[in-house]
């Protein structure tokens, strides 16, 4: 095992990576940004280097001083959290140039399903079900409307280098592809610096429900079940859950195959979530891969009683997996806190968090790095902390969620505590009635 760790990350992710880390009497170093210096996991990391100015790109994202802080402080091993250098295929080749373990997939694997139109055809050569639509990149406008007349009315185009809803358009009938296509293209450009577009069937109305994986250095890969993610407000998660309400045996079934078939296709190392579209006859599709550990990942811990941080490091240090699956017995929901203002489309709320009370009771988990008197800095992402809750049953559950976000106080800023409130309260929500527009109808009172 790792001797000593360095978390190339900030906040929760590098908290919750530290607690692991001291539980396996690994040491841990922290590295963090001039505007972090008074963070939590500064304090609880063995050992802290400032890598530079709050900008992400001059700090969390400046890899030439994260190696730097590795060697000096003797760190084998980087751990990088989610977002940032995470699923960068360059930080994972340098790390592995200079003899550091990066605790997570090879360059080649990041690079596999970075590509979106090259991921969705390595899974449907694999026999992962993909959604239908053209095969790879549709170089001209009339190649497009060619693929559309095919595949039927409405499609969606998505840029190849995009993911997470980025440069995607909706089109309803070939008046729109006409209108659209060089614009989605031009966007596509001047976000990623490339323009390949691929086309698909839209799917109506669809769950977002990803099925996590873990796949060992021996070419093993088990699923450990499913979150559903459908709970979403312009591509960013609020809620999730495991079980999804909408899933039957045979589904989950069917999709953990699939979900390990994706990961053998690439032979993949290290924890990861393959996410499907699901329809409402429950067909699903291969959407994306995330090739790291997500937000979302202490849902799936609570219900199948299992440490995946711990896991990643097992991975990374070349242990073997069990090899088995891994499905639910308890009711787990997670809400993200974030500094928001709900009544004010969402705005962030960054600053001085002046009364701080945290949630207990049975069933109730808070992955935060916030603490009365900590200022959120306006330069990065807006999410303070997660409450998570687990329970026996799915009803059980979010009257232990409604509990916990009423306890929950955060003075100074604010939060989108009151949406979660009335969510939890809503009874569509509570029969488990929702997709991925459900949010776009939800009135706030
Ligand atoms: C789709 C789709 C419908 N049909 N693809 C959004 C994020 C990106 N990963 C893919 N996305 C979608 N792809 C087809 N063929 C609808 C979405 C979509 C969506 C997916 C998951 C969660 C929320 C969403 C919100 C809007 C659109």
């Amino acid at each position: 095992m790792f001797k000593k760790i360095l978390i190339a990350n900030r906040g929760e992710i590098a908290l919750r990576v530290i607690r692991t880390c001291k539980e396996m009497g690994i040491h841990t170093v922290a590295v963090y940004s001039t505007a972090d210096k008074d963070s939590l996991p500064v304090r609880f990391a063995d050992e802290a280097v400032c890598i530079g100015p709050p900008a992400g790109k001059d700090s969390y994202l400046n890899m030439a001083n994260i190696i730097a802080a590795a060697e000096i402080t003797n760190a084998d091993a980087i751990h990088p959290g989610y977002g940032f250098l995470s699923e960068n295929s360059k930080f994972s080749k340098i790390c592995h140039e200079n003899g550091i373990k990066f605790i997570g997939p090879t360059p080649e694997m990041i690079d596999a399903m970075g590509d979106k139109a090259s991921a969705k055809a390595t899974m449907k050569a694999a026999g992962v079900p993909t959604v239908p639509g053209s095969d790879g990149l549709l170089d001209t406008l009339s190649d497009a409307r060619k693929e559309a007349k095919e595949v039927g009315y409405p499609v969606i185009i998505k840029a190849t280098a995009g993911g997470g809803g980025k440069g995607m358009r909706v089109l309803w009938n070939e008046k729109d592809l006409n209108e659209q296509w060089d614009k989605a293209r031009q966007e596509a450009a001047a976000a990623f610096g490339n323009d390949g577009m691929y086309m698909e069937k839209f799917i109506e109305e669809p769950r977002h429900i990803e099925i996590q994986i873990a796949g060992d250095q021996y070419g093993k890969v088990c699923h450990l079940s499913e979150r559903d993610c459908s709970i979403q407000r312009r591509h960013q998660k609020l809620v999730e859950e495991t079980p999804s309400p909408f899933m039957t045996k045979e589904l989950r079934d069917k999709m953990g195959e699939a979900a390990i078939k994706a990961g053998e296709a690439i032979n993949y190392e290290g924890v990861g979530t393959i996410e499907f579209l699901v329809d409402k006859h429950r067909n699903f599709y291969f959407m994306e891969m995330n090739t790291r550990i997500q937000v979302e990942h202490p849902i799936t811990e609570e219900v199948i009683s299992y440490d995946l941080i711990k896991e990643q490091l097992k991975i990374a240090a070349g242990i073997k997996i069990s090899g088995k699956n891994y499905f639910p017995t308890m009711h787990a929901i997670e809400c993200r806190i974030n500094a928001e203002d709900p009544y004010n489309d969402f705005r962030p709320s960054p600053g001085k968090i002046t009364h701080y009370h945290s949630p207990g009771g049975h069933g109730v988990r808070v992955d935060t790095h916030v603490y009365a008197g900590y200022v959120i800095p306006p330069y990065y992402d807006s999410m303070i902390g997660k409450l998570i809750v687990v329970h026996q049953s799915r009803e059980e559950a979010i009257d232990t969620m409604l509990r916990a976000l009423q306890e929950y106080v955060i003075e100074g800023v604010k939060t989108t505590i009151p949406f979660h409130i009335q969510l939890m309260q809503n009874e569509e929500f509570r029969k488990g009635n929702y997709t991925t527009k459900f949010l776009e109808n939800f009135k706030l009172v």
